[in-house]
C-alpha cells in the first residue's frame, strides 16, 4: 500500500524516505516527482488506510495560513457576542495578533483570575510526544497565567472511567493489562462482544501504532475453534475474519440482555458460586433484584426479548452455551456512550463473574477490547518521552462533556460521582488539539454556548466549525511539518519522527506560539526553561534512555536515534495484570475497591442516592427510546475513514462521500416506507437540528436503525425559521447534550432517536473546508 497523490507546487528534488509516526499508524514519507508518497511501517501486517488522508491535506485550502481575529472582537474587544460563528474573520500579523492575545490573557488572569479560563482543551490532537497541544495548551496555562478550570475524563470512557474504580478498581489495569489480543488468539472458546470489536476501530492509537494484530489475532482464533458472538446492531461490528454469530438487538439495552443471561444461568444451577463467594460482594443482594423479589419481575428471557429485540430462546441457548467454556465478555466503549452507560459496563462484569470467569487467560471481562490498539496489548516496559505539564494552580474541574452546561449556567450546582458540585463562571476558553464541534453534542446548543465567553481562542491547523466559532484563529503546523518524537506506552515501536514539509503558509509549532505568548506575559522562561524544540526532544528522550541502559539493553544516544528509523523498545510480559493476580489470591492481591472483591452491589455508589445509578447494575429503562416523530434509532458512531474530525479533507475520508456528503446506512425496509433509494441524499431530523447525509442501503444494519459516523465537518446553513442544518452529515447536530447519569455525567453522543425523509431541495454546497 503506497500511493502519490499530492502534487507540490514546485516539482522539489526527490528525498529520502523520513520515518514518522501518526495515531492511525507508523509510516514513512518522502517526497517524489513532487508528490508526497506515504509508505506504512515495514513491521505493520495490516496498515490502516488511513494513512492516505495525508498527502491531500498537506497543502489543501481547508489548513489556516494566517493568523486571524473575528471582526466583532477586535472592533468591540473581547465580551458575549451571538455572531461567534457567523462573523468576518480579519488577517493580521503573528505579532499583532500576540500582542492583543498577551492583552487579554492578561486581563482575564489579574482581572478575573486563573480560574475564569477554561482549558480542558479536549481533543485527540496529533501523535508525537513533544507537540502533544493538550500537553502545551496546560503546560502553557500553568506555568503562564497560573492554572486553569480543567476536564475530566474522557468522551471514549465518560461512564465506565468513574464507575470502574468503584467496582473493579484500576481502570488503566482493566483496559490495558487484562486480556491480550495474544491470550483470545491462544486460550479463549468463545468471545461474546456486546458492541463488536470493529477492525475501523483497533487501528487507532493515541500517540502512534506500528503493528496493527487484531484481524491477525481474531483469526488465528477462530482458526483453532474459538467462537465469536456479535451482540449489536451492526454485523461490520466484528470483521470477517472472526466469522461470528451475529445476534441482531435493539441499542441501548445490552443490560436487559445480560441480566436475561445471568437469570438464565442462576434459574439453571450453571452460575459459578464459589467464583462469586470468593471473589465478589453483594451478589445476595443483586439476586434478588434479577429473580424478582424486589419488584415481582423476574428478569428472565421472557421479560428481555420485548426490550432487545432478540428471542427468548435465543437468549436462554446463548447463556447455556456459555456455561464451562472459557468465555470473554467483551463490552464496547460505544455501550457506555450513551443514557445509563454505567449499566451495561457493570453488567458485563456481573455476567464474567457469574461465569466464574475474571482472571483467567482469555476469559473474563475485556471491557474495550477492539475498540483502540492499546487495548488488548503489552505494556512498555520503559518510561515513555513526556512533556511535564506544570503545577495547576486551580482545583476546579468539570467531568469533560459537561461543557456547554458550564458555559451556559455559571455557578448553577451538578451531581457528580457522589458530589454536588458548582459550575464556575469561564470568561475565557482556550483550545489546542481538538475539535468541539465535532465531539460534543447538541451543537446548536454548543453554539449558543460559546457565544456567551468573552473570548475564544483556537490553534488549528484547518478551519474546522470550532475555528470559525473562535475570536483568535492561530494557524499551527501539521504533524508532517515539524520534528518530534513517536510512539505510546502500548506499542514497542520508539520512532524519530522527522518533518517532511515546510510549515504551510505562516504556521507555526503550538509551542512556538505558547513560548512567544508566554514572553508576552513575562513568563517565556518558565514555558521553555530555556530549550529550543531539538533540546527538549533530548531531554524527554533521555528518561527512555537511561532506563534502557539500566536494564543492560542497548541504548543509542539521542543523535543516534534521531538519525536511525526508530527501534523496540522491551515490554512487560502478558500476565495478565491484577485480576490475574487478584484470581491467584484475593487476600494477597486484593482489587482497589472499598472491599478489595469485586462489587457486585456497591455500598458506596448506593449510599450517593442517585435514581440513575443505584447501587448494582440494573435496567433504568433503554437508553434511547424512538417513538413519534422520531421514530429511528441513530447510531452515530466512530468513522472508518479518518480519525474523528481528522483531515476529513483527506483523500481516504473523500473518497468515502457520497455527493460530497457523509453516508448514512440504513435497512432496505426503513427506506423502503420512506421512499428512499440507494444512493439518495436524506434528511435527518429531530427536534434538536437536522443533517443532510447520502444514504446507503444494506441488510447489515438492524431493521429500524441508522447509523451515520461522527466526523464530517459541520457545515451548518441559517434557515429562515428553526435551527440550522448541517449540509455534510455531521450527526452531532442531532444527538442529546445529556450527561450518562448523575454518577459519571460522561458523554451520551453514541444514541439518538430521528426520523429521516429524502431531500428533494436544491442541494446546498459545501462550505466546510473553504478558505474564509
Ligand atoms: N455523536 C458522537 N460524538 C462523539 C463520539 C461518538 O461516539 N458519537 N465519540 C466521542 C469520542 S470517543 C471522542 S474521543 C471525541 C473526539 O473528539 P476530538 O478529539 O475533539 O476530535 P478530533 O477530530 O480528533 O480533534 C482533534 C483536532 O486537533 C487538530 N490538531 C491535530 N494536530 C494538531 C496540533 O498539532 N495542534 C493543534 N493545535 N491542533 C491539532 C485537528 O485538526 C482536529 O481538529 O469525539 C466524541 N464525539
Ligand atoms: N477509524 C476510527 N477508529 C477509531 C476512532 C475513529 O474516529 N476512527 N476513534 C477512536 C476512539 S477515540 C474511541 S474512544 C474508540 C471508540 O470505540 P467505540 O465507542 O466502541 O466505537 P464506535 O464505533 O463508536 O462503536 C462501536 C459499535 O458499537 C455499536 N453500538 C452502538 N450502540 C450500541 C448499543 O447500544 N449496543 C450494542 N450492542 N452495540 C452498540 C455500533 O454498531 C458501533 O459500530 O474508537 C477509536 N477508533
Ligand atoms: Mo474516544
Amino acid at each position: 500500500m503506497s500511493t502519490t497523490l499530492f502534487s507540490r507546487d514546485d516539482t522539489g528534488p526527490e528525498t529520502d524516505f523520513v520515518p514518522h509516526n501518526s495515531h492511525w499508524g507508523a509510516f514513512s514519507a518522502r517526497w517524489k516527482e513532487g508528490r508526497l508518497e506515504v509508505r506504512p511501517h515495514p513491521a505493520d501486517p495490516d496498515p490502516n488506510g488511513i494513512l492516505q488522508n495525508f498527502p491531500a491535506a498537506l497543502r489543501h485550502r481547508a489548513r489556516v495560513a494566517q493568523p486571524m481575529i473575528r471582526r466583532g472582537w477586535l472592533e468591540q474587544g473581547p465580551g458575549p457576542d451571538p455572531r461567534r460563528g457567523r462573523d468576518e474573520f480579519v488577517p493580521v500579523s503573528w505579532g499583532k495578533a500576540l500582542d492583543l492575545l498577551g492583552g487579554e490573557l492578561a486581563r482575564v488572569r489579574d482581572g478575573h483570575g486563573p480560574g475564569a479560563v477554561f482549558g480542558g482543551s479536549y481533543g485527540w490532537s496529533s501523535a508525537g510526544r513533544f507537540h502533544h497541544a493538550q500537553s502545551q495548551v496546560h503546560r502553557f496555562l500553568n506555568t503562564a497565567m497560573g492554572g486553569y478550570v480543567r476536564s475530566v475524563n474522557s468522551y471514549s470512557s465518560g461512564a465506565s472511567s468513574v464507575l470502574v474504580p468503584h467496582i473493579i478498581g484500576d481502570y488503566e489495569d482493566l483496559t490495558k493489562r487484562n486480556v491480550s489480543w495474544e491470550q483470545v488468539a491462544e486460550h479463549s472458546d468463545l468471545v461474546l462482544a456486546f458492541g463488536g470489536m470493529a477492525l475501523k476501530n483497533s487501528m487507532i492509537a493515541g500517540g502512534g501504532i506500528s503493528r496493527h494484530v487484531e484481524r491477525g489475532a481474531m483469526a488465528r482464533a477462530r482458526a483453532r475453534g474459538c467462537e465469536f458472538v456479535l451482540v449489536g446492531p451492526l454485523r461490520a461490528d466484528l470483521p470477517d475474519e472472526a466469522g461470528a454469530e451475529w445476534i441482531s438487538s435493539e441499542p441501548g439495552t445490552d443490560t436487559a440482555l445480560m441480566l436475561a443471561l445471568v437469570h438464565t444461568l442462576v434459574a439453571e444451577g450453571l452460575h459459578d458460586r464459589a467464583f462469586l463467594d470468593r471473589y465478589t460482594v453483594g451478589w445476595a443482594m443483586f439476586e434478588r433484584y434479577l429473580l424478582g423479589e424486589t419488584d415481582n419481575q423476574p428478569k428472565d428471557a421472557a421479560w428481555a426479548a420485548p426490550l432487545t429485540g432478540v428471542p427468548a430462546e435465543t437468549i436462554v441457548d446463548l447463556a447455556r452455551r456459555l456455561a464451562g467454556k472459557r468465555v470473554l465478555v467483551v463490552v464496547s466503549h460505544s455501550l457506555q456512550r450513551a443514557r445509563f452507560g454505567e449499566q451495561p459496563v457493570w453488567m458485563g462484569a456481573v455476567l464474567a463473574s457469574a461465569l466464574g470467569q475474571i482472571g483467567l487467560p482469555g476469559g473474563g471481562f475485556g471491557y474495550a477490547l477492539g475498540a483502540i490498539a492499546y487495548y488488548g496489548r503489552r505494556t512498555n516496559a520503559v518510561p515513555m518521552p513526556t512533556l511535564p505539564q506544570g503545577r495547576n494552580g486551580i482545583r476546579d474541574y468539570i467531568p469533560v462533556a459537561r461543557i456547554a452546561d458550564m458555559l451556559l449556567h455559571p455557578g448553577a450546582p451538578y451531581r457528580y460521582n457522589g458530589e454536588t458540585r458548582t459550575y464556575p463562571d469561564i470568561r475565557l476558553v482556550y483550545w489546542a488539539g481538538g475539535n468541539p464541534f465535532h465531539h460534543h453534542q447538541d451543537l446548536d446548543r454548543l453554539r449558543q454556548a460559546f457565544a456567551r465567553v468573552d473570548t475564544l481562542v483556537v490553534h488549528e491547523l484547518g478551519l474546522t466549525a470550532t475555528a470559525r466559532h473562535a475570536d483568535f484563529i492561530l494557524p499551527c503546523t501539521m504533524t508532517l511539518e515539524r520534528e518530534d518524537i513517536g510512539g505510546n506506552t502500548h506499542d514497542p515501536l520508539l520512532v524519530p519522527m522527522r518533518p517532511v514539509a515546510e510549515p504551510f503558509g505562516e504556521a507555526r509549532d503550538d509551542y512556538a506560539i505558547f513560548a512567544d505568548l508566554a514572553e508576552r506575559l513575562g513568563r517565556r522562561e518558565a514555558f521553555t526553561e530555556g530549550r529550543t524544540t531539538r533540546q527538549w526532544l533530548e531531554h524527554l528522550y533521555e528518561p527512555t534512555r537511561a532506563a534502557l541502559k539500566e536494564q543492560g539493553l542497548p541504548a543509542p544516544d539521542f543523535e543516534t536515534f534521531w538519525a536511525g528509523d526508530g527501534f523496540d523498545l522491551p515490554q512487560q510480559a502478558d500476565d495478565g495484570g491484577r485480576l490475574r493476580a487478584f484470581r491467584a489470591d484475593p487476600d494477597q492481591a486484593p482489587l482497589v475497591t472499598p472491599s478489595g472483591r469485586i462489587e457486585i452491589f456497591s455500598e458506596t455508589i448506593a449510599s450517593f442516592g442517585e435514581a440513575t445509578c443505584p447501587g448494582h447494575a440494573a435496567w433504568l429503562g433503554p437508553a434511547n427510546c424512538p417513538s413519534a416523530p422520531a421514530p429511528l434509532h441513530l447510531v452515530a458512531n466512530q468513522p472508518a475513514t479518518r480519525l474523528h474530525s481528522q483531515l476529513d479533507f483527506g483523500g481516504h475520508s473523500m473518497d468515502a462521500k457520497h455527493r460530497d456528503r457523509e453516508v448514512a446506512r440504513m435497512h432496505p425496509a426503513d427506506a423502503a416506507v420512506r421512499g428512499i433509494a440507494d444512493g439518495d441524499i436524506i434528511r435527518l431530523f429531530n427536534e434538536r437540528g437536522a443533517c443532510l447525509a447520502g444514504v446507503h442501503l444494506t441488510e447489515d444494519i438492524r431493521q429500524g436503525v441508522i447509523q451515520l459516523p461522527t466526523g464530517a465537518w459541520y457545515d451548518p446553513v441559517d434557515p429562515v425559521e428553526g435551527k440550522p442544518m448541517c449540509v455534510h452529515g455531521n450527526p452531532n447536530v442531532l444527538t442529546q447534550d445529556v450527561g450518562t447519569s448523575n454518577l459519571a455525567q460522561g458523554c451520551t453522543g453514541q444514541l439518538t432517536t430521528v426520523e429521516v425523509e429524502r431531500f428533494t431541495g436544491n442541494l446546498p454546497p459545501i462550505r466546510a473546508f473553504d478558505p474564509l
